[in-house]
């Protein structure tokens, strides 16, 4: 066996992109003539619900017509050869569980759960596309429902954060895939990783403020990245 046995991954809209899902901040990740800033908060859901739900939902429809790619799917194959595998995601599209990944850590949750904005009750799964009504209403109580994702301004969920923490402190090697590293406190993670002396290996076709920082800048797209990285690493192994 390799002598790392213990891998952490940090995956972000990038890994996506190759799937057909634009990203927040590249071309074509805008939406009509808003930003992800200004609709992914609160605020914005309480001044118009419907506006943000019309977000979610156009969205939702968007992925359920991609399908996962290669990258997704070395990373599923990573998780059944690799003895210490946590694969960490600040993605909402559940790409990762399509392509089989069965243990993901969801930083800033599922665009396919719901909650109630009550909080009556547990979050639920809703795959519905598109969604009637806008808002979708609680199952339990009637009440409107909210995307079950964390917003700009809000904590992230705390067995979330803390089992990438952990996973960040315990990994030999963290592999950095498709994220600008700008949003907090996910971006955070890899630089957790190499003060713990970890490999940190970063694969994105364009830099960003990690590039300098990390041990191995992959400048492709993950699609053919990944693959790649994965075979020499495997061949290592061999
Ligand atoms: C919190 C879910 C506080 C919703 C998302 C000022 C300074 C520092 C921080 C802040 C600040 N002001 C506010 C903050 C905090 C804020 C933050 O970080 N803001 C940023 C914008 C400055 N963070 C928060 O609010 C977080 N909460 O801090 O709470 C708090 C603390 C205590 C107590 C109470 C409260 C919550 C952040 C989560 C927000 N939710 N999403 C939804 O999806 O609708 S964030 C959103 O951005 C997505 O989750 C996305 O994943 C994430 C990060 O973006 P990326 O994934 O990196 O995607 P991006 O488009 O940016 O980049 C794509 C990359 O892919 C590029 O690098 C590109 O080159 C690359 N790429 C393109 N093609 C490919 C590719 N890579 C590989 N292959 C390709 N083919
Ligand atoms: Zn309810």
């Amino acid at each position: 066996m390799n002598p790392i046995d213990s891998i952490a991954v940090l995956t972000g809209a990038g890994i996506s992109a190759e799937s057909g899902v634009p990203t927040f901040r590249g071309p074509g990740g805008l939406w009509r003539r808003y930003r992800a800033e200004d609709l992914a908060t609160p605020q914005a859901f309480r001044r118009d619900p419907r506006l943000v739900w019309e977000w979610y939902d156009w969205r939702r429809g968007l992925i359920a017509a991609c399908r996962p790619n290669a990258a997704h799917r070395v990373l599923a194959e990573m998780e059944r050869r690799v003895e210490a595998f946590t694969l960490i995601t600040q993605n909402v599209d559940g790409l990762h569980q399509r392509a089989g990944s069965r243990r993901v850590v969801e930083l800033h949750g599922s665009i396919w759960r719901l909650r109630c904005t009550l909080e009556c009750g547990p979050a639920w799964e809703d795959h519905r596309v598109p969604l009637d009504p806008l808002p979708p209403l609680c199952p339990r109580c009637g009440a409107p429902a909210r995307p079950d994702v964390v917003w700009f301004g809000e904590s992230l969920p705390e067995a979330a954060l803390e089992a990438a923490l952990v996973a960040v402190e315990r990994c030999r090697l963290m592999l950095v895939i498709g994220t600008s590293a700008l949003v907090q406190p996910a971006a955070s993670l890899p630089l957790l990783a190499l003060r713990h002396g970890a490999r940190v290996v970063e694969i994105n076709p364009e830099p960003t403020p990690l590039s300098d920082l990390v041990d191995e800048a992959i400048r492709e797209p993950a699609a053919i990245g990944l693959p790649g990285w994965w075979q020499a690493w495997m061949e290592g192994e061999r």
